[in-house]
């Protein structure tokens, strides 16, 4: 019998989304190892009679140690997430990021995991001067978040070159979508702006909101994971994990305003610290080499990402 994959984070909002494309793939059961900091039970609602929930802190390098089994995937997503964080904190998120994912890499290295797949971040890449942003551009990172997603890639394909443990570093892009947390002063924008449309207050956008992203659906990110997994050859590696498009804060601000039905002024506030102008993945390579292929628009995106969360209101 195959051992159960395992999702690091697998409590968070992309964690448990991919703790549901996995049971939805046929895994019989998840392990989940996550220490609920930001992960929460409720995201695995409905769910959760087919996962062990481990709660655990990547940093305690004992208590994980016993939980990576011989012969499993791992899915490394744990981390404290958030530019802004790690600016006005930076310990915690250097902990967790860094230290935390060697922990994560020494045990499936001891145990025999057969594969690795880590969360990294399109962050690692600060302000290129061409868009889109392609995996062979050398790194820059503009905050300690950035430094520290882009030395867990750099621990992930040294632990595939020294060590033979096969590692795969996906570069996520802004991702969105259901169970994104918008309470917390460091929540993702798109969760913030999703809770203003329908409170029908406006947000506020630090700086011009000429800043771009290429906001990726969770569930194409899930996906792509997934895909990770499984392709040959592309042990040790680094891909962006993205949509391909890229969208200004004030664009995003109007089509969503535009989908609900409201027409609210955002307010503006100064630019935010350690902040990236513009940012869009070129998919190339995990089109080629993973077989990416996005299902969902952006528009098509924040239309369930907003019902989900309209739903999530009315039985609140
Ligand atoms: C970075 C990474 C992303 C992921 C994420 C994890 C980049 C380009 N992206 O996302 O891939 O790793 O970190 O946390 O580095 N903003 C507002 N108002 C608000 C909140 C945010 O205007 O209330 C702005 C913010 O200043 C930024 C943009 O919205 O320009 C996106 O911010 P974010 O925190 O959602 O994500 P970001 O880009 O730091």
């Amino acid at each position: 019998m195959s051992a159960n994959p395992i999702v690091t984070g697998g409590a968070g909002f992309i964690g448990s989304a991919l703790v549901r494309a996995l049971l939805d793939a046929g895994a019989k059961r998840v392990s989940v190892i996550d220490n609920l900091a930001s992960g929460k039970r409720e995201n695995l609602a409905g769910v959760a009679e087919r996962v062990d929930l481990h709660e655990v802190d990547i940093r305690d390098a004992g208590a994980l140690k016993p939980l990576i089994k011989r012969g499993a995937t791992v899915y490394h997503l744990a981390a404290i997430p958030s530019v802004p964080r790690s600016i006005t904190d930076p310990n915690p998120s250097h902990e967790v990021n860094i230290n935390g994912t060697f922990n994560v890499l020494s045990a499936a290295r001891d145990a025999g995991a057969r594969r690795v797949v880590y969360a990294a971040s399109s962050s690692a890449y600060g302000d290129t001067e061409v868009l889109p942003k392609t995996e062979s551009m050398r790194p820059a990172p503009l905050s300690p978040y950035a430094a520290q997603k882009l030395m867990g890639e750099y621990y992930c394909s040294v632990f595939h070159s020294c060590f033979g443990l096969e590692t795969v570093s996906l570069r996520f892009f802004n991702v969105f979508g259901p169970r994104q947390d918008p309470n917390s002063p460091y929540s993702g924008v798109l969760s913030i702006f999703m809770k203003c449309v329908l409170a029908g207050t406006p947000p506020t956008i630090f700086g011009d909101g000429e800043q771009s992203r290429d906001f990726t659906y969770v569930e194409d990110v899930a996906e792509l994971v997934m895909r990770a997994a499984e392709a040959e050859g592309v042990q040790g590696r680094v891909f962006n994990a993205g949509n391909g498009n890229r969208y200004t804060l004030n664009e995003t601000w109007r089509l969503l305003c535009d989908i609900h039905g409201a027409a609210i002024q955002p307010r503006y506030g100064p630019p935010r610290a350690g902040d990236v102008r513009d940012s869009q993945a070129d998919v190339t390579a995990a089109v080629r080499d993973l077989g990416h292929a996005p299902r969902f628009s952006f528009e098509e995106g924040l239309r369930r990402t907003l019902a989900w969360y309209a739903e999530a209101e009315r039985t609140a």
